[in-house]
């Protein structure tokens, strides 16, 4: 069995993904004395634009996939112009944790990026702190879904913009203009195949979410 299938199976089996052997023990996990502030984070956008790359990038554990390798059966419906090397699609989720500060976990949640598993989100968002909603600028029309979906909940986000090579570098403020971000939204440029941009994106959204929800 292919091994993303077989992560899965696991999931639904009820072994954690959290029991891997793989990983260095952090502080929070061996002195109860520093139980962490666990959060929930989605990673939203369209097809192909990073989401399940940032999570693998930042995932201190092993991340759960649910990839699938596509098939001609997607031709019409996933647009591969802009990614033509993508040969896998996630059909549930990617699942992974970062553990920042020593005592903040991300719990990160990617949204699969395909409209036929939009019944999802709401399932996906519950209990989350906030969302990053990753744009590609060849592509930008792709996130207004996600964009629509958190302003609608009311879910406190961010815009990074995956930049990919060979795409023309855009300032934030003019992804902002050109999505009708509001001022108080941070609007980042990020790589997500490079831990410290991806880091940087969440920690922006960690701010983000504290300022928009004070406690
Ligand atoms: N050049 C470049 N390629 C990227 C970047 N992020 C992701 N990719 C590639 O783009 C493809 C789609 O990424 P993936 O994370 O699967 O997208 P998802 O559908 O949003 O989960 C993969 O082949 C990645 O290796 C990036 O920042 N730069
Ligand atoms: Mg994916």
């Amino acid at each position: 069995m292919d091994s993303a299938v077989s992560d899965a199976a696991a999931y639904a089996t009820g072994v954690s993904p959290l029991d891997e052997t793989d990983e260095t023990l952090r502080p929070w996990q061996t002195d109860r004395t520093r139980a962490p502030i666990a959060t929930k984070i989605v990673v939203a956008g369209g097809f192909g634009v990073g989401k399940t790359t940032l999570v693998t990038t930042v995932s201190e554990i092993t991340p759960l996939q649910t990839e699938a390798l596509m098939t001609e059966a997607s031709a019409e419906t996933d647009d591969l112009t802009a990614t033509p090397g993508k040969v896998t699609t996630t059909v549930a989720m990617d699942f992974g944790r970062i553990t920042l500060d020593d005592d903040l976990v991300l719990y990160l949640f990617g949204t699969p990026g395909q409209q036929r598993f939009w019944f999802m989100w709401d399932d996906l968002v519950r209990g989350a702190i906030g969302a990053v909603v990753l744009a590609d600028t060849r592509r930008l029309k792709d996130c207004f879904p996600a964009l629509d979906y958190f302003e609608s909940c009311g879910l406190p986000y961010i815009v990074a913009v995956n930049h990919f090579d060979g795409s023309e570098l855009f300032e934030p403020e003019d992804v902002r203009e050109a999505l009708t971000i509001p001022a108080h939204i941070p609007v980042m440029i990020m790589d997500a195949r490079r831990r410290i941009s991806a880091i940087e994106t969440l920690l922006a959204l960690v701010g983000h979410a504290l300022e928009e929800t004070p406690e």
